[in-house]
């Protein structure tokens, strides 16, 4: 398993040299600057190869660029609106440089106007530490009473709803506030500050769109752009909602195994894969995560590896990321099924037998508490759940005390 980290370019409070000490070995990264739909070009993705391959004083990190998280799916071709098939052609020509740049793994995902979303982006933890947390009632208060969605009341069970009318009445003008920023933070445009107009008119684009609709643009686009990644010798690999259940009444299509299982019959080449992130799909308890990694194992090219604590049983309720050996999935499973995956892939002689994994999102703790990194990407925070994750990687990939893969007498012992 190949141990990677999320860096955001230069402007990163989490620098090259602090990806180094941590133990990295391969680097993660887009151009967030670039708009959806544009081409991304071998001079811009050269740019940020060669930052990625200096440290702060000048000298070679040694580090590469080995996966692109995201290769961003426009609006447009999710919609099959206005310029899509445009984009579609600009995707096909950014994946060709990617190719050309030496970049393989290429991760997307297929959320409508939200990518991840959080209620509280600092959530204070008995330790002083903070982490991300999505609390249903709060999500409810803002869906209801600030947004003010129409049918959004019957969209949450009524014992919910009502909960939200005290918790909003109750609410201080300022928590309103920053519960709308938190919510839109994933929202495309949040840079610029999206008014709740605009989101509205955002959503009010999918009134339409059924979840069946959805699906069949996904297969739509992959079945446009995987025949160019099958020749590019590229993996592209689906990120799933995050969290995995409907939200704002749009329509969302990778929350299950069931999910990801017809998307992949759908357009059955390798090229076309899972991300599996362990946090996203975790917040659902019937998400039976190192039985999918089982399952689904020989089209998965990404690992997310993050925890979450479920609040309740619900199908859809309150969460928050736990540390990375917290939380509700049990890991080291999950990495036994990661390695006896790796373990079958060698034996077949793929050459992609080893699975990239990065330490999914991070409790920010001791001085990643003044330094204000991206949400979610602490440099101590994830530091220890890479630590802490190849432990486990480690221990169970131990000649003498470990197993490695199926067959292997220690396997039992799991
Ligand atoms: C959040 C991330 C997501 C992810 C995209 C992948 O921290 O896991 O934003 O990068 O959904 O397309």
């Amino acid at each position: 398993m190949r141990r990677t980290w999320r860096w955001f370019g230069p402007q990163d409070r989490v620098s090259v040299d602090d990806m180094l000490q941590a133990g990295v070995e391969g680097v993660v990264s887009a151009l967030h600057h670039v708009p959806t739909g544009a081409v991304w070009t071998p001079e811009e993705i050269a740019r940020r190869q060669a930052e990625i391959a200096r440290r702060p004083d000048g000298s070679p990190s040694g580090l590469t660029w080995e996966v692109v998280e995201s290769l961003p799916v426009s609006e447009a071709i999710k919609k099959h609106s206005g310029d899509w098939r445009a984009h579609i052609d600009a995707y096909r020509q950014s994946l060709s440089n990617l190719a050309g740049a030496g970049i393989e793994v290429i991760c997307y995902n297929f959320m409508p106007v939200l990518d991840w979303t959080r209620t509280d982006l600092a959530w204070r933890l008995p330790t002083g530490g903070t982490c991300m947390r999505f609390d249903l009632i709060d999500f409810a208060a803002f869906d209801i009473h600030i947004l003010e969605r129409s049918g959004a009341r019957e969209d949450f069970p009524a014992e919910i709803a009502e909960q939200a009318d005290e918790r909003f009445a109750a609410m201080a003008e300022e928590r309103r506030r920053q519960l709308a920023t938190n919510v839109v933070f994933g929202l495309p445009g949040a840079a610029e500050h999206m008014t709740l107009e605009q989101v509205r008119e955002h959503l009010a684009q999918y009134d339409r769109i059924s979840p069946e609709q959805l699906r069949q643009h996904l297969i739509d686009f992959l079945s446009e752009v995987v025949p160019t990644a099958e020749r590019l010798g590229l993996r592209m690999c689906c990120h799933p909602d995050d969290p995995p259940f409907a939200l704002l009444g749009l329509p969302r299509v990778m929350s299950t195994e069931a999910d990801y299982r017809t998307v992949l019959d759908a357009v059955p080449s390798v090229a076309s894969g899972v991300t599996l992130c362990s946090g996203s799909l975790g917040a659902r308890p019937d998400n039976d995560l190192p039985g999918m990694m089982e399952r689904l194992g020989d089209r998965v090219h990404f690992l997310h590896l993050r925890n979450v604590k479920r609040e309740g049983d619900a199908m859809r309720g309150s969460f928050h990321e736990a540390e990375h050996l917290g939380g509700d999935t049990d890991m080291v499973a999950l990495i036994a099924a990661a390695l006896a995956e790796e373990a079958k892939r060698r034996a077949a002689g793929r050459a992609d037998h080893s699975i990239p994994f990065r330490p999914d999102h991070g409790q920010d703790i001791m001085d990643d508490l003044g330094r204000k990194a991206q949400p979610g990407y602490p440099a101590i925070g994830r530091m220890k759940g890479l630590a802490e994750l190849r432990g486990i990687v480690t221990a169970l990939s131990h000649e003498r005390f470990g197993s490695r893969g199926p067959g292997d007498p220690q396997a039992a012992r799991l």
